[in-house]
């Protein structure tokens, strides 16, 4: 009996450590090979990220920076020893992916065109099922069982089709492929984010699994997603406020698409300002509650980047300006123009970090 739980809590403190950078794309260039090998995925913004012969999934979203200093590229890499990656074989799946032991990034990018015949919401529809059941597949073969965050950008997201909003029919087909895939559509559901791309955008998706179970936070200051009523739509949205790694390092929170939400109606509507703050508010409101059930890692403001999500580029200095007041300056903060899913939210911010350890955490 002993003996197991030492085995248990050694297994546990050898979880690699996750490392999230945004960086600019001149930086991946220089990069050595030996510093490529620990890397799972790059996401970039706006704009395809040539490289030549990396072995990484690298994933392009139409959804683009608000300031040039916003040119930069996500990258996911873990960091502080040397791990082996393994990636996807080529033409076993249209979901691009690499992963080590307890790890795994993945991406798929589909031209819902592909998907007719028949009408737009149609297509929507087919090809938002086939994407994530490829991903669940995935997640089987590889053993990555839990899905912990994932990122969904699909091209006009407020227009309607065929009566019905796209954010509408894509939650319809989302939580189909969810119960299709023998996945539970509430309670243990990834942390997310959902974003409209410009028109004629592939709907691009991106994701991080791991192969232990996280710990899922709510936020109490809101109608869990999975419980909106139907006025918001005949299926409700498949995901989680956010969730805690169980590791003993690195990016552990994921903290979703975060809006100025409360219960389950929008508040401050027309009033960027007010929506900001609302949004902090709720940001503030996981980290307590992270910090009350997601183990004995501590986390704040302070070890967190974001990503911030601006429906009007005009907004985007009033914006900056109530962040400015809540944050650091050195807090790494990503604008990007995106229209939010609810045609009345302004902003919607995301955050992903690490437990405070006073001196920044940086590896
Ligand atoms: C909200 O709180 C705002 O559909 O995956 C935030 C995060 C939002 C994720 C999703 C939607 C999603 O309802 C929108």
């Amino acid at each position: 009996m002993t003996i197991t739980r030492i085995f248990t809590a050694t297994a546990e403190a050898a979880m690699a450590p996750l490392q999230l950078d945004y960086l600019p794309p001149e930086d991946l260039t220089s990069r050595p090979a030996s510093w490529w090998q620990n890397v799972l995925g790059v996401v970039s913004f706006g704009k395809p990220l040539l490289l030549h012969g990396a072995q990484v999934p690298i994933t392009a979203n139409m959804i683009a920076p608000l300031r040039s200093a916003d040119d930069l590229c996500e990258v996911w890499r873990v960091a502080g020893r040397p791990v082996r990656l393994s990636n996807g074989a080529a033409g076993q799946s249209r979901v691009h992916y690499r992963y080590c032991e307890d790890l795994l990034f993945g991406s798929i990018t589909v031209d819902e065109r592909l998907f007719g015949p028949g009408t737009d919401a149609g297509a929507l529809s087919g090809a938002t099922e086939m994407a994530y059941q490829e991903i669940f597949a995935v997640l089987r073969r590889t053993g990555h069982r839990h899905l912990i965050r994932i990122w969904n950008y699909l091209p006009e997201i407020n227009r309607e089709a065929g009566g019905e909003e796209r954010y509408r029919l894509f939650n319809s087909a989302r939580q189909l492929a969810f119960r299709q895939s023998g996945q539970a559509t509430a309670g243990t559901v990834p942390a997310a984010c959902a974003l409209g791309s410009p028109a004629g955008s592939p709907i691009s998706i991106y994701f991080l699994a791991a192969r232990q179970p996280p710990t899922m936070i709510e936020n109490p200051r809101q109608t869990s997603a999975y419980h909106y009523p139907p006025k918001f739509g005949r299926h409700s949205p498949t995901f989680s406020r956010a969730c805690v790694l169980n590791a003993s390092a690195g990016t552990s929170l994921f903290v979703s698409g975060t809006a100025s939400i409360v219960g389950h109606e929008t508040i401050h509507r027309g009033d960027v300002d007010a929506q900001t703050r609302e949004t902090m508010a709720n940001i503030n409101a996981l980290l307590d509650e992270a910090n009350r059930v997601g183990g004995p890692a501590r986390y704040s403001l302070d070890g967190l980047k974001f990503k911030v999500y601006v429906r009007r580029p005009s907004d985007l200095g009033a914006i900056e300006g109530i962040l400015s007041r809540s944050l650091r300056p050195s807090t790494p903060i990503v604008y990007l123009q995106a229209d939010v899913c609810r045609e009345d939210l302004l902003v919607e911010i995301e955050a992903t970090g690490e437990p405070g350890t006073g001196a920044g955490g940086v590896m």
